[in-house]
């Protein structure tokens, strides 16, 4: 199988192209990724002398660019690839919009014109809005998204199925809470608070902090995603998630305790704004359809992030970097008086 990941030098996206190499070690593997600041080849330094891994540096708006690529033959398409972080959708809008719909709408036309025999989009919880304290996200729940970026990854979503309505385009699209795990960038809810609170920097805690988020191990994301693409229905969508909810306040404290800090770094700052609530899947279908099962439960999958992170240093200090320096000072300054 000659297999084509999109955004693979990404957090999950470069799990998933290390996860595939060893799972499946005879297929082509090709990672096209145009290293925006989430992107970094140093997560693929393990696998990028092996045999069957090319890496090409493109962006998915680029249609001359895509057309090359899948005129040299692809079977499947995974499409990771997209901007990623909420506050930052918030901050610019508009290249979530470029990224996440009309990149996706590129891929969909390459796709289309080269009959792969399958499309996976990647997609997230979040295009479902927000829940109260009860109901899980069924795949059948509503579109509702809340931020920009929900919203761009629901746009992006639509365009998937109208691909398989309207060209019969084989696709399957994925829906999975919150992953946490190695290669995170630090910009997100828990690497932040582990590289924050090893600095003894305040920790930022949105509103009350009692927001609730259903989290999974990267790596699980990753066994479901393979799955997919062998077993998924074509047409189908399938919600990931592993019945891990926690609270943010927890998920804090608890970080807080394995590295022995102090709770006093937490600041309570000013809430994001169109905050949703809460996010809980319901995985009924992939599990008893496709038989996918995660296999890290949230204590030993946090021990192990936490472990990572403290003996990573060197890939993390990038949040030195100016880029993320310009976007804390954007996105926190004013909430903790520019203590990052
Ligand atoms: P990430 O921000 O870590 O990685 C995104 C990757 O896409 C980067 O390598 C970046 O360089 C690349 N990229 C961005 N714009 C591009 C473009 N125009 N052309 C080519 N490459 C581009 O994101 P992530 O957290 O790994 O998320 C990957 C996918 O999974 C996204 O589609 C996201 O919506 C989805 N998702 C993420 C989570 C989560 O908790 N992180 C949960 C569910 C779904
Ligand atoms: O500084 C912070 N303080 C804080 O309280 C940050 C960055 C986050 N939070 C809260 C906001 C959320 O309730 O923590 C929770 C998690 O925040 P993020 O890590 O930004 O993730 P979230 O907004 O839930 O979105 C993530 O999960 C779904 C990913 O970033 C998305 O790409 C994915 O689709």
């Amino acid at each position: 199988m000659k297999l084509l990941i999109t955004g693979g030098a990404g957090f999950i996206g470069s799990n998933f192209v290390t996860h595939m190499l060893q799972q499946h070690p005879e297929y082509q593997i090709i990672n096209v990724d145009a290293l925006t600041y989430a992107g970094n080849l140093k997560n693929l330094e393990s696998i990028e002398n092996h045999p069957n891994y090319t890496f090409i540096k493109a962006d998915i708006r680029d249609v001359t660019a895509m057309d090359e690529v899948f005129s040299k033959g692809v079977d499947v398409v995974v499409n990771f690839a997209a901007e990623s972080h909420v506050d930052r959708s918030i901050l610019e809008p508009d290249v979530f919009v470029k990224t996440n719909v009309l990149g996706t709408q590129v891929l969909l036309d390459a796709a289309k014109k080269y009959s792969l025999t399958k499309y996976v989009q990647v997609s997230t919880d979040e295009v479902y809005g927000s829940l109260d304290v009860s109901g899980l996200f069924t795949e059948e729940t509503p579109l509702m998204p809340n931020s920009p970026y929900s919203a761009s990854k629901a746009g992006g979503d639509l365009l998937v199925r109208a691909y398989h309505e309207t060209f019969g385009l084989p696709v399957n699209i994925t829906r999975c809470s919150n992953n946490y795990g190695p290669y995170q960038f630090p910009e997100k809810l828990i690497p932040l608070i582990i590289s924050c609170a090893l600095a003894d920097q305040s920790l930022p805690v949105y509103g009350d902090g009692l927001n609730i988020r259903d989290w999974l191990y990267v790596e699980d994301h990753c066994t479901a995603i393979d799955l997919v693409i062998h077993e998924g229905v074509n047409g189908e969508v399938y919600n990931i998630g592993g019945n891990n909810e926690r609270t943010n306040i927890h998920i804090v404290k608890t970080i807080l305790q394995e590295l022995g800090k102090p709770e006093s770094l937490i600041s309570y700052v000013q809430d994001r704004p169109g905050h949703d609530l809460r996010y809980g899947i319901d995985p009924t279908k992939i599990t008893t359809e496709l038989g996918w099962k995660p296999k890290h439960s949230f204590e030993t999958g946090i021990k192990e992030t936490i472990k990572w992170y403290l003996d990573n240093k060197d890939w993390w200090a990038r949040n030195q970097s100016s880029e993320y320096q310009n976007y804390a000072a954007r996105q926190y300054g004013s909430r903790l008086g520019d203590s990052l």
